[in-house]
């Protein structure tokens, strides 16, 4: 594409339309699979209802991706099923709808268990989310291990729920919080890390993928050396997760956190992967029913995990969904996905790099499909807002990671994060919509 007074003259995307899967499985609307059948991107997003919507009487484009995923229909059909045909309370009955409902929940713990290489189905913890599974290591571990004098090494680019669960406990336990600094480009500074570990260390929490920058960390190399001084390992996986593969056996990490609503699952759903003799280790989180053994008023015996840390009913649909979105993901097809996304960053890269006075934020040379950018000395929000008026969905702000942007000197982004069901077409759309947003904003 060339960009000539404004208007885009040429396009070069269409090819990429016709993109085929390399996958030779997929769902249909009936979700029976197609066996031996290449699908194109419009096959794709003909599963993802909301994306074949106008917003501001145009197509909406959707890139706040990083925000949250969209979900296809298999995901949708999943939760409104559970309510039609399952509805009832899990570990709890011996009727038939309860152990429907028991074994369609757990089935969920077995699929996490696989999608992220865990030894034992124990070791997942249902938790709302991210910020939620940050909260409970925070509490559980910390507040058993961390004591005055300790350190704790976050990284400069985390996000706020893997910065503030770490301060509390620093002001409750006297431990302090290191910070490993990044370069310009937003890349960790390694060796300053190395220099931060010492036998005070006790816990490491660092990123995998920068929401904010897209920076993908070399989260394997920091597990390693913070081991060689005895240190524990939280990885927040957060915006990982929807990207790429994850091991946590290859990677040795001792925790790990991720959102279902990020990678084509529900809102309010996710998990706490840890290694199981930490977590038996471990203090409750909440407390009351399901996690307990026995309860007297005498005293409180604790379930075996991973109930241990699975107080109330549970969000059984949010299970059940995120079992169907792992699924999903699956047949897609992890090469797939990091294909299509890795095309979109370098044509989005590109594109936007053509456009006179707009500055890409975050260029590690190891990126995910997040581009961040500051057009002119336009504020993000205002660009934002006029890219909504032309059915542009991008996110303008902080990100949540306010020192990070203060690190950068800069209040915040605009920032266009792709899944692997956007276009080309779609970047196109963002670019022309940028420089329409440079003639409005003058
Ligand atoms: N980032 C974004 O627009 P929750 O809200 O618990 O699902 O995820 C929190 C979280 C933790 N770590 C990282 C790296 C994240 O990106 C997020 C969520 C969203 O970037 C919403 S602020």
């Amino acid at each position: 594409m060339k960009i000539k007074n404004d208007v885009i003259v040429e396009t070069q995307f269409i090819a990429s339309q016709k993109a085929l899967r390399p996958h030779t499985q997929f769902h249909n609307k009936n979700h029976k699979m197609l066996v031996d059948q290449s699908i194109n991107i419009e096959t794709i997003r003909k599963e993802f209802p909301i994306l074949h919507q106008e917003v501001n009487k145009r197509p909406l484009v959707y890139f706040d991706n990083a925000a949250t995923s969209q979900k296809p229909q298999v995901v949708i059909d999943s939760i409104a099923n559970y309510y039609k045909e399952t509805n009832s309370n899990v570990h709890r009955g011996v009727h038939h709808l309860s152990q429907k409902a028991t074994d369609a929940y757990e089935a969920a713990r077995t699929a996490a268990q696989a999608f992220i290489g865990a030894k034992s189905s124990v070791e997942i913890n249902f938790t709302k989310g991210t910020t939620e599974s940050i909260n409970l290591v925070a509490h559980s571990f910390g507040n058993k291990f961390i004591k005055e004098g300790d350190e704790i090494i976050i990284s400069a680019m985390e996000h706020h729920s893997n910065i503030v669960p770490w301060q509390i406990l620093c002001e409750n336990t006297g431990a302090k919080l290191k910070i490993i600094p990044i370069n310009d480009a937003g890349e960790l500074d390694f060796i300053a890390y190395k220099n931060l570990l010492s036998e005070k260390t006790k816990l490491v929490s660092v990123v995998y993928i920068s929401n904010s920058l897209g920076t993908i960390n070399p989260v394997k190399e920091i597990i390693f050396k913070a081991h060689q001084v005895g240190a524990k390992v939280l990885i927040d996986a957060a915006q990982a997760a929807p990207h790429m593969k994850i091991n946590v056996q290859e990677l040795d990490c001792d925790f790990l956190a991720l959102s279902a609503h990020k990678m084509c699952g529900p809102t309010g759903f996710g998990i706490l992967y840890g290694k199981e003799a930490i977590l038996e280790e471990m203090l409750p989180y909440q407390s009351g029913g399901e996690m307990i053994k026995e309860v007297t008023f005498e005293k409180t015996t604790y379930n075996t995990l991973p109930f241990k840390f699975e107080a109330g009913t549970p969000d059984i649909a949010g299970g059940i969904a995120f079992k169907a979105a792992i699924d999903y993901l699956n047949e897609i097809g992890w090469e797939f996905i990091r294909e299509q996304e890795k095309e979109l960053l370098e044509y989005g890269t590109y594109q936007l790099s053509l456009i006179d006075g707009l500055r890409i934020i975050g260029r590690s040379e190891q990126k995910a499909s997040v581009i961040s950018f500051l057009v002119d000395n336009h504020h993000p929000y205002d660009v934002g807002v006029i890219l909504d008026q032309l059915g542009i969905a991008i996110r303008t702000g902080h990100h949540c990671c306010q020192p990070l942007m203060n690190r950068l000197n800069i209040e915040g982004t605009c920032r266009a994060s792709f899944a692997f069901y956007n276009t080309k077409e779609e970047i196109d759309m963002l670019a022309a919509g940028i420089l329409k947003a440079k003639r409005m904003l003058g």
